[in-house]
């Protein structure tokens, strides 16, 4: 067992850059920001801690992040945690992800608390964002479980430094007063002899390209298209998505093939409230081919019933883990080692 080095990154306040994928991403960037919603500052809750607890039988490390306090009603008016940095205590590779909120007991609680969190590797640039950092993993009110796909992985290295942005929200007419993020991470250590998992790279396809991820819903439909020119060439092993409330439909294409690569249709509840995107995996078939040089389009369809524009009100996120042909060129993408040199 061992607690990580938490700390608080910035007393101040922090700006939406707006990634968040399946989630909304926070682009935190290490750089002091501020969260803002409908025009309201939020505070930061200081005694938010990170706790990090590893099982190195199990394979298995669990972030805990809180106590948030939550009052009925508050929508984002919430004191937020600080961006928070954890160290990795193992090296080999990260191979699921599964997130819950629970009170301090450990009892659970409603997922939707939960605008969304975001893991950022600083150590490394996003492959097809490069001026972001290497979002590792996101999940938002649909509380995206990431699942094991056997045989792949996200290496880190020992001591590699994960920045954790997370956003809470409360939309309920009950107050939640010790609320905590866990998120337990399954892994696989590096193991002498072993040639361990496939590296895969998680592949953030935004409608909005590399900006930032939140957008205005205007009434009625909404299509909004970003594209991304691949540097890589490898296999897509799979996709998933992210949007918000109203989301119809995400939508990525092989603009060369002129073939959709997957069709995602969101799951509503009979308010328009977002539900859940499906997962769709190209394994059967040994991934999806996308050449260096390849151009992928990804749309989101929206249908505003509410008649009034909503601002920040939308995110179009298809994400999905990218298998490169040659692991080495990705080494490159690895800061402060000087490109080829660096670890991967
Ligand atoms: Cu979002």
């Amino acid at each position: 067992m061992r607690r990580s080095d938490a700390r608080l990154r910035n007393p101040k306040p922090c700006v939406i850059l707006g990634l968040l994928v399946p989630m909304c991403s926070v682009t935190a960037l290490l750089a002091p920001a501020q969260h803002q919603h409908d025009g309201r500052m939020m505070g930061r809750a200081a005694d938010v801690k990170l706790d990090v607890k590893d099982d190195p039988a199990a394979h298995v490390l669990t972030v805990r992040l809180g106590p948030l306090h939550l009052p009925a009603h508050a929508g984002m008016a919430v004191e937020q945690a600080p961006d928070l940095v954890m160290t990795v205590p193992f090296e080999g590779w990260i191979s699921a992800y599964h997130p819950r909120l629970t009170d301090g007991a450990g009892g659970a609680l409603p997922n939707r608390l939960l605008h969304h969190v975001a893991f950022y590797n600083t150590e490394r640039r996003d492959f097809l964002c490069p001026e972001k950092p290497e979002h590792i993993f996101g999940a938002g009110g649909e509380m995206n479980d990431w699942p094991a796909t056997p045989g792949f992985g996200y290496r880190v290295h020992q001591g590699d430094r994960i920045l954790i942005a997370t956003m809470f929200h409360n939309e309920t007419e009950t107050s939640y007063p010790d609320t905590h993020l866990e998120v337990q991470i399954q892994y696989q250590p590096l193991v002498a002899g072993d040639a361990g998992l496939k590296n895969v790279y998680p592949t953030w396809f935004d409608v909005r390209s590399c900006g930032r991820s939140g957008y205005d819903l205007t009434p009625g439909e909404n299509v909004t298209t970003g594209q991304f020119s691949f540097g890589y060439s490898g296999v897509l092993i799979g996709v998933g998505g992210h949007m918000h409330d109203y989301g119809r439909q995400l939508r990525l294409v092989d603009t060369a093939r002129k073939q959709d690569i997957a069709k995602l249709e969101a799951k509503l509840d009979p308010r328009g409230r977002i539900v859940s995107v499906p997962v769709v995996r190209f394994t059967d078939r040994g991934g999806y081919r996308l050449n260096q040089g390849d151009v992928v389009k990804v749309t989101a369809i929206y249908d505003n019933p509410t008649g009034k524009l909503l601002p920040e009100g939308a995110m179009g996120i298809v994400v999905g883990y990218f298998l490169p042909d040659d692991d080495r060129q990705m080494a490159a993408l690895r800061k402060h080692h000087g490109g080829t040199s660096a670890r991967n």
